[in-house]
C-alpha cells in the first residue's frame, strides 16, 4: 500500500505553480470525432503520431505537470520505442490514466447517465500503475433541465466516484474526481450554480463516508456558466465570481487542487475564466486546468494529419499551454493572444 504522504505529494506536484494538466484521454470514439473535423482517418498509427506530437513538444513541461492518457495510449510508444509513460516521465511530466468506461444511460431515469467501470477496477489499476500511471481520472456527467439533475442521478454518480477514488488510493494512484455538469442548454448561471453545488456536496459526502483522504485527491469540475444556448451569457467576471462562490461553499480546504475542465468553452474563454479566478486569490486550493479541447483544438487544426505540420502543431499546443500557465498566477492578458497572432 502506497503511503498517504506519497499520494499527497503527487497531488501537489500536479498543481505546481504555473502548471496544469493536459487531458489527452479521448476514447476511440471521441478522438475519431476530433479527427473527422480535420478529415484525418482515425487509425491506431494516426492516433499514436498525434499524441507523439503533443508529448514531444519541447518546453511544454514548463507549463504541463501531467498528462491523462487513454488505455490505448498508455500502451503506445514513440518512434524510437520509448513508451509514452516513460517519455513523459523523462520530461518531468506525470503520466495519468482515464479508468472509467464511460457515461451510460441511467436505468429508469430519462436523459440521465451513470458512469460505469467499477467491475475489475482493482486489477486494472494495478496494471496501470505497473505501466507507469501515477494518477487516474473518472468522469460523471449531469444534465440541467426540468427537475434535472435528479437526486437519484446525483447520488449514484457520487457513490461510484467515491468507490473509484478509494480503489485508486489503495492502488497508489491519485484519483482525479470529475463531476461534470454539462453546460449545453439555455439555463441561467444561477441554475448552473445550483446543479454544480448539489453534485459537489454529494461527492464530498460520499468521499468522506468511503474514507478517501482528500489531500491525496484532485477535483476536476466544470466552471459555473450560463448555458451555451442562453440568450444572455454571463461575462468573465460573473463566471469567476459564481464559480468561486460555489466552490467555497462545497469543496473542503483539504483538497490540494481544483483542475477545471474546459467543457466546450472557446480556448480564450477557458483561459480568461481561470485567470480571473486566480486574480481573486489566494484561495484554499490551487486553481488550475485539466483541459482537453481548450489545449488541443488549435494544435489539432495546425497539424491536420500532415507530418510537415508537426512543428506548427507543437507551437500551437505550446502557445495554449503557456497562456494557461500564465492564467495559473492571474498574469494572463488578452494582449498575449494578439501578440502571438501577430
Ligand atoms: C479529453 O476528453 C475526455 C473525454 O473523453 P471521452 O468522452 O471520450 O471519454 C474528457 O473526460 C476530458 O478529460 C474532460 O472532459 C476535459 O476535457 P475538455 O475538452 O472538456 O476540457
Amino acid at each position: 500500500m502506497i503511503a498517504a504522504q506519497e499520494l499527497a505529494t503527487t497531488a501537489r506536484a500536479l498543481v505546481a505553480e504555473g502548471k496544469g494538466i493536459l487531458a489527452a484521454d479521448e476514447s476511440t470514439g471521441t478522438i475519431k470525432k476530433r479527427f473527422d473535423s480535420i478529415e484525418v482517418e482515425s487509425t491506431e498509427e494516426n492516433r499514436r503520431a498525434y499524441r507523439q506530437m503533443l508529448f514531444t513538444t519541447a518546453g511544454a513541461a514548463d507549463f504541463v505537470s501531467g498528462v491523462i492518457l487513454y488505455d490505448e495510449t498508455i500502451r503506445q510508444s514513440s518512434e524510437d520505442g520509448t513508451s509514452f509513460p516513460e517519455l513523459l516521465e523523462r520530461e518531468g511530466i506525470i503520466p495519468g490514466i482515464k479508468v472509467d468506461c464511460g457515461a451510460k444511460p441511467l436505468a429508469l431515469a430519462d436523459g440521465e447517465t451513470v458512469t460505469e467501470g467499477l467491475d475489475g477496477l482493482r486489477e486494472r489499476l494495478e496494471e496501470y500503475r505497473q505501466l507507469g500511471a501515477r494518477f487516474a481520472k473518472w468522469r460523471a456527467t449531469y444534465s440541467i433541465g426540468d427537475g434535472l439533475p435528479s437526486e437519484y442521478c446525483v447520488w449514484v454518480n457520487a457513490h461510484a466516484l467515491a468507490r473509484y477514488a478509494a480503489l485508486c488510493q489503495e492502488a497508489g494512484l491519485v484519483p482525479i474526481v470529475e463531476p461534470e455538469v454539462l453546460q449545453e442548454g439555455a439555463h441561467t448561471i444561477e441554475e448552473s450554480s445550483r446543479a454544480t453545488g448539489r453534485a459537489l456536496q454529494a461527492v464530498y459526502t460520499e468521499l468522506h463516508d468511503q474514507r478517501v483522504e482528500l489531500d491525496g485527491t484532485l477535483l476536476k469540475p466544470n466552471m459555473v456558466l450560463s448555458g451555451y444556448g442562453a440568450a444572455q451569457r454571463a461575462d468573465v467576471d460573473e463566471v469567476a465570481d459564481a464559480t468561486l462562490e460555489c466552490l467555497y461553499r462545497h469543496v473542503p480546504a483539504a483538497v490540494p487542487g481544483i483542475v477545471f475542465l474546459s467543457g466546450g468553452q472557446t480556448d480564450e474563454d477557458a483561459t480568461a475564466h481561470l485567470n480571473a479566478m486566480n486574480q481573486r486569490g489566494p484561495h484554499p486550493w490551487e486553481l488550475s486546468f485539466s483541459y482537453g479541447r481548450a489545449l488541443q483544438a488549435p494544435a489539432l487544426k495546425a497539424w491536420g494529419g500532415r507530418p510537415e505540420n508537426l512543428e506548427a502543431g507543437q507551437q500551437a499546443y505550446l502557445h495554449r499551454a503557456r497562456l494557461n500557465g500564465a492564467a495559473r498566477t492571474g498574469s494572463y492578458s488578452a494582449e498575449m493572444e494578439e501578440r502571438a497572432a501577430a
